[in-house]
């Protein structure tokens, strides 16, 4: 056994010094003191020798075990100097060289211009409201006088949530919601997400976004005079110049005297293309004068209070203003699309 051991120490030696790497190395530590290994297996068979026999052999093969330790550690240590040593030599920083430069992103083309259209109409005296893109029926329909049977229901194509609830088909249902608990006179806009289940095609999408606006005040003091001037200054201001806009008459149930607001198409300057579904015009909202039954669902009396309320298109509004052909391009993140703004 001692002869052995002897044998296994030349052997162990030559190929802990042949070893290139910490995976020769490791494999040789595993060879002769891993679980397996054959100093492992030596000590194990003690137990079948003699006495005397069994406290030489072991006495040898433990001082081995311990004699391999350290040339394993030295050896270890040698490599990884020697590799310290190499990188040093060949990973050297030139701290001379330009810095890489970290290409910092921007917000969403949306974003910039729901924030620029809340400055704007900030600025002529509208608080921004915000409100839940998970809405009852009650504020989605019935309380904008559309009741359960009524026709006009199907001009949304809702998308319905297992426990009756909807996603809001427009930004309308906040009207109720900021009257029910805000008295007149009162303006204010609410930006937000709006579904609806419809093909989409160049000016139609799935996922949109309305503003809604609503201007309360005294019967007599809040007309479509009002609605048109403050209209126009908004375009202005956000498209930078004076813009080209036509008022349609139009049909919602939650106003009487509703109309449709259209601009110019930039694209084909009126000629008709696939953006404007050939009409030269874009239609940018709806609008019309606040219904009685609307005043009356938000706790108000429609004989003392009047007012104008609209619902745009954020998308349209960017299209007219950085004449994009199609409205897909907002949600298809295309880097080279979003990197022009
Ligand atoms: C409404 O949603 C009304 N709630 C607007 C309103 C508010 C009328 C207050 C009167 C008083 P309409 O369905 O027309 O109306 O949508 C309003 C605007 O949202 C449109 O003019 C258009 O700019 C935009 N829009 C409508 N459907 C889509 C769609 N699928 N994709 C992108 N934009 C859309």
């Amino acid at each position: 056994m001692l002869k052995e051991i002897n044998s296994i120490k030349n052997q162990a030696k030559k190929e802990i010094e042949k070893a290139k790497d910490l995976k020769d190395l490791d494999r040789v530590f595993k060879k002769y003191l891993g679980k397996k290994g054959q100093i492992t297996k030596v000590l194990r068979s003690l137990k079948d020798l003699s006495k005397t026999k069994r406290a030489k052999t072991g006495k040898a093969a433990n001082e081995l075990k311990h004699f391999l330790k350290t040339e394993i550690d030295q050896k270890a240590q040698e490599i990884e100097s020697k590799i310290k040593k190499k990188a040093k030599k060949e990973e050297w920083v030139d701290i001379t060289l330009p810095g890489k430069r970290i290409e910092i992103g921007h917000l969403h083309p949306l974003t910039q211009a729901r924030r620029e259209v809340e400055h704007i109409f900030q600025l002529l005296g509208f608080s921004v409201i915000d409100g839940p893109e998970i809405e009852s029926e009650w504020y989605n329909f019935d309380a904008l006088n559309i009741p359960k049977d009524h026709p006009a229901r199907d001009l949304w194509d809702t998308l319905y949530l297992k426990d009756g609830k909807l996603l809001r088909t427009h930004t309308s249902p906040n009207q109720v919601r900021f009257m029910e608990k805000n008295q007149p006179p009162l303006r204010i806009i609410v930006p937000g997400r709006t579904f609806r289940y419809e093909a989409t095609d160049a000016s139609h999408e799935v996922n949109f976004y309305q503003i809604e606006g609503l201007m309360v005040d005294r019967k007599g003091k809040v007309t479509i005079a009002n609605y048109k001037a403050i209209i126009k200054e908004f375009l202005e201001r956000f498209f930078g110049k004076p813009t080209k806009i036509r008022l349609r008459p139009s049909y919602f149930p939650f106003t009487v005297i509703s109309f449709e607001m259209d601009v110019s198409c930039p694209i084909c300057d009126e000629k008709g293309c696939s953006t404007c579904g050939n009409s030269g015009w874009v239609e940018l909202m709806g609008a019309g004068m606040v219904h009685p039954n609307v005043f009356k669902y938000s706790g108000l009396n429609p004989q003392k209070w009047q007012g104008f309320a609209f619902g745009m298109g954020l998308e349209r509004l960017i299209m007219v203003k950085q004449r994009i052909k199609d409205i897909r391009f907002f949600y298809n993140n295309d880097i080279r699309f979003l990197k022009q703004f």
